[in-house]
């Protein structure tokens, strides 16, 4: 038997599958039960790199999995290549961002085919090609129709870095979520969809699905529905009043004073009746010019001016109480406007007795309804849509004197961004497309005066908020996706992505399906059953990977050192898929990957043994499928290295109970079990098999108990059966409340395990 050569194994499987299109994936298979699991697609960033492995080549394990438990698995592949990621890299090389975006498409596209994944390349969509965003086009169309796509001025994040406005979901902690740049606020015109209006419904659609709670906990969170009362007080001596939202009408009379944002249209019309009005319009400009992190800053100093020579009443004590503007309340949550409880409000007490306001406690309790109105807020706000750059989908548009915005035909779509010399940014908040002046200029379609079209372009989020559905019907011309088509994958099985989009992408996308869903257009109100956010890979020093700390590992080096099957393995290996946590890289690690399957591979030369039908082989087949299926590949491959121990210990291994082994390891090494399998004699794929069965009755093995030292003390024991391994007992170890108590934050310095009987955590 020759030696195990990755290199020489893996191009040759890749050509052949590829050559035999093994991973088409048929829109049905008689029989067969369609699962469609999918990832996030790809920026075309330009190189792939350990992250991109990770996200598809673990989820490409449970794929194969399905397959062979007899579905027809849709996996498939695009590119998110519009947006300022790609046209931000592609401006500092000095690049076009379309010749950049696509030269980038075809070199990933060639990474990608390396890591030996089973996706369907025949789908492959890609969000910048006239044939994609044709339909994101028809769809804003449809949101317009339906009063969902609306043009507004008001204030806007504005990144100064990227030069364009961002939605609020784009904001993370006051600063671009792309570049990091803290952004401005602005007043422009802005083209916003109305996904307040789904508020409610996205809260409701979450319960049933299932997702992780702290994703549906964050989603929920975001949307930030509170349920309380609209209040109105009246200003004394004038027919005006302000009305506050509460979520403690109960308190009001313990309110004892008012406070207004700055921003608040009532400050502007009692501006002849304010006494200290300079102080008060220094006050309002510097708020202007604070960014939002300054302004909701916890444990921030309160600053405020009181409005003198106002006064509002309290329904409730019928006492006039002082009328005060500060930062911390905010202009466009609410009403804008609240009544301070001093005694009951922590932000309330603080500005209390930093300006020396009264504090009243003891006052009795109001009833819920009497003084104020029930209403539901929402801290969700529209999305806003248009970015002032060139690299994304034109918004189908023409603005025409006479008759104001004009939706572009239906037979004209797509409106298909051109080609521009200058297509940088620039600072006056105007797209560079403004200047392809003979793009720019049209004949209005309804009345064929001179028009022009609008010249933003559409976030990126609009692009991915439905490409998981043209995957369904990739080459359609007609529709986006026929519904029978749709009704055939959708609603997604599986859907992996980063922890960064639970609310954006993944926000987005389900207020789009629902819009779909209303207008028909699919058959389901929520796209995605189960979800899950991935871990993260860190540099082998324990810090995220950077080019500038120097811990980057290059797949590509690790494939060519080690090969692809044991790159995939080993990031099955470092620990749950599903828990949002992040695993240092272990150079070891992979080594000793490498190393398992070499000896899988030596394995070879002991065939000529009779069945042993073991314990250990039906409870290895069965570990190892249900661990894939709930995304704990590290126990599912911790299963297989017990097994190969074992069977190495033994004079001769039975080819049979072999070629099971191999098919258990066939998702995780595809290309050195496909190899091996068809030097068996086999004809036709490994990957075109079916999962071992097990045999109930052949799993019964003794159950052990085992006991957890913490620094050689019994703190806990726990039963567990005799085939435990060491992974799986320091996943329960820690899992024990009475063991957690122990480890605290301190973590795990060091783990001594004694086979089915004790493990010792040492803990500094
Ligand atoms: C009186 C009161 C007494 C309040 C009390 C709370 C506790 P959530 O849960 O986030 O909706 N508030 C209302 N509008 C605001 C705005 N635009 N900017 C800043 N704060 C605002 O919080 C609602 C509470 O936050 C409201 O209830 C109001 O303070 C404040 F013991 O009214 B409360
Ligand atoms: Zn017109």
């Amino acid at each position: 038997m020759t030696e195990y050569n990755p290199k020489e194994i893996e191009a040759k499987w890749q050509k052949e599958w590829e050559r035999q299109g093994l991973h088409a994936t048929p829109d049905s298979i008689e029989g067969k039960e369609n699962k469609y699991v999918l990832v996030e697609f790809a920026y075309p960033s330009g190189n792939l790199h350990l992250g991109h492995w990770y996200a598809f080549s673990i989820p490409d394990v449970y794929a194969r999995l399905l397959r062979m438990q007899g579905h027809n698995v849709l996996y498939p592949m695009g590119f998110d290549a519009f947006g300022l990621p790609a046209e931000n890299a592609a401006i500092k090389r000095q690049l076009n961002p379309r010749t950049w975006t696509f030269d980038n498409i075809d070199y990933m596209r060639r990474q990608l085919r390396s890591m030996g994944v089973s996706f369907d390349w025949s789908r492959e969509v890609i969000t910048a090609t006239p044939e994609y965003y044709k339909w994101t086009q028809w769809m804003f169309l449809k949101f317009l129709e339906r009063g969902l796509a609306y043009q507004s001025e008001t204030p806007v994040n504005w990144c100064p870095s990227c030069k364009t406005v961002l939605a609020n979901e784009q904001v993370v902690n006051g600063a671009c979520e792309r570049c990091g740049t803290v952004v401005e606020k602005r007043n422009m015109l802005q083209w916003n969809l109305k996904i307040t209006d789904y508020a409610e419904r996205l809260i409701d659609g979450i319960e049933p699905l299932d997702w992780p709670k702290p994703i549906k906990d964050a989603q929920k969170n975001w949307i930030g529905k509170s349920e309380g009362a609209e209040v109105v007080f009246l200003i004394a001596g004038s027919e005006a009043s302000v009305t506050v939202f509460t979520t403690r009408p109960d308190t009001i009379f313990g309110a004892t004073y008012m406070v207004l944002a700055p921003e608040h249209a009532l400050v502007q019309e009692f501006r002849s009746k304010i006494n200290n009005w300079n102080e008060v319009e220094e006050y309002i400009s510097k708020a202007r010019n604070k960014t939002d992190i300054d302004r909701n800053a916890e444990g921030k100093e309160k600053t405020g001016v009181e409005l003198k020579g106002l006064k509002a009443v309290n329904p409730a004590t019928k006492e006039e109480i002082p009328v005060w503007i500060a930062d911390y309340v905010l202009p466009n949550y609410g009403t804008g406007a609240i009544m301070a409880v001093p005694a009951d409000d922590e932000r309330d007490r603080e500005f209390a007795k930093t300006f020396n306001l009264p504090i009243v406690t003891g006052y009795p309790k109001a009833g819920l309804e009497d003084f104020g109105k029930k209403v539901t807020k929402y801290k969700l706000r529209d999305w806003v849509v248009s970015r002032q750059r060139y690299w994304g989908c034109p918004i189908p548009v023409i603005h025409c004197k006479a008759c104001g915005t004009v939706p572009v035909p239906e037979q004209d779509l797509p409106v298909v961004l051109p080609d521009i010399e200058d297509y940088l940014p620039s600072n006056e908040g105007k797209s560079p497309l403004a200047k392809a002046s003979a793009w720019v200029n049209v004949a209005c379609p309804k009345c064929g005066g001179e028009a022009e079209r609008e010249t933003d372009t559409l976030d990126t989020f609009v692009d991915s908020s439905w490409y998981f559905l043209r995957y369904a019907d990739p080459k359609n011309t007609s529709e986006f996706a026929s519904k029978e088509k749709l009704k055939q994958w959708l609603p997604l099985d599986f859907y992996s992505g980063g922890a960064e989009h639970t609310t954006m992408h993944l926000l987005y996308s389900r207020f789009w399906h629902k819009v779909l869903f209303d207008l028909g257009l699919v058959n389901e109100a929520e796209p995605y059953i189960r979800r899950m956010n991935r871990s993260l890979i860190l540099g082998p020093d324990g810090q995220k990977m950077s080019k500038s700390k120097g811990n980057v590992i290059d797949p590509d080096k690790e494939v060519e050192r080690l090969g692809s099957d044991s790159v995939r393995m080993y990031l099955a290996f470092v620990g749950p898929y599903n828990e949002v946590s992040a695993y240092p890289w272990n150079p070891d690690g992979i080594v000793g990957v490498r190393r398992f399957l070499e000896r899988v591979w030596r394995l070879n030369s002991k065939l000529g043994g009779e069945n042993e039908n073991s314990t250990l082989l039906h409870q290895t087949i069965k570990k190892v499928g249900d661990e894939i299926a709930s995304m704990k590949m590290n126990t599912g491959v911790s299963a297989l290295m017990i097994l190969v121990n074992d069977w190495e210990k033994k004079e001769k291994v039975s080819q049979e109970e072999y070629e099971i082994l191999l098919k258990l390891l066939a998702p995780f090494a595809p290309h050195m079990t496909e190899e091996l399998w068809h030097t068996l004699g086999h004809q036709t794929s490994i990957h075109t098999e079916t999962w071992p069965k097990y045999d109930e009755s052949r799993l019964q093995s003794s159950e052990v108990i085992i006991a957890v030292q913490i620094n050689g003390k019994v703190r806990a024991t726990f039963s567990a059966s005799s085939t435990i391994g060491k992974a799986e007992v320091v996943e329960k170890a820690t899992g024990l409340p009475e063991v957690q108590k122990w480890v605290g934050d301190k973590g795990v310095k060091k783990v001594i395990y004694v086979p089915g009987k004790l493990v010792n955590l040492v803990v500094s």
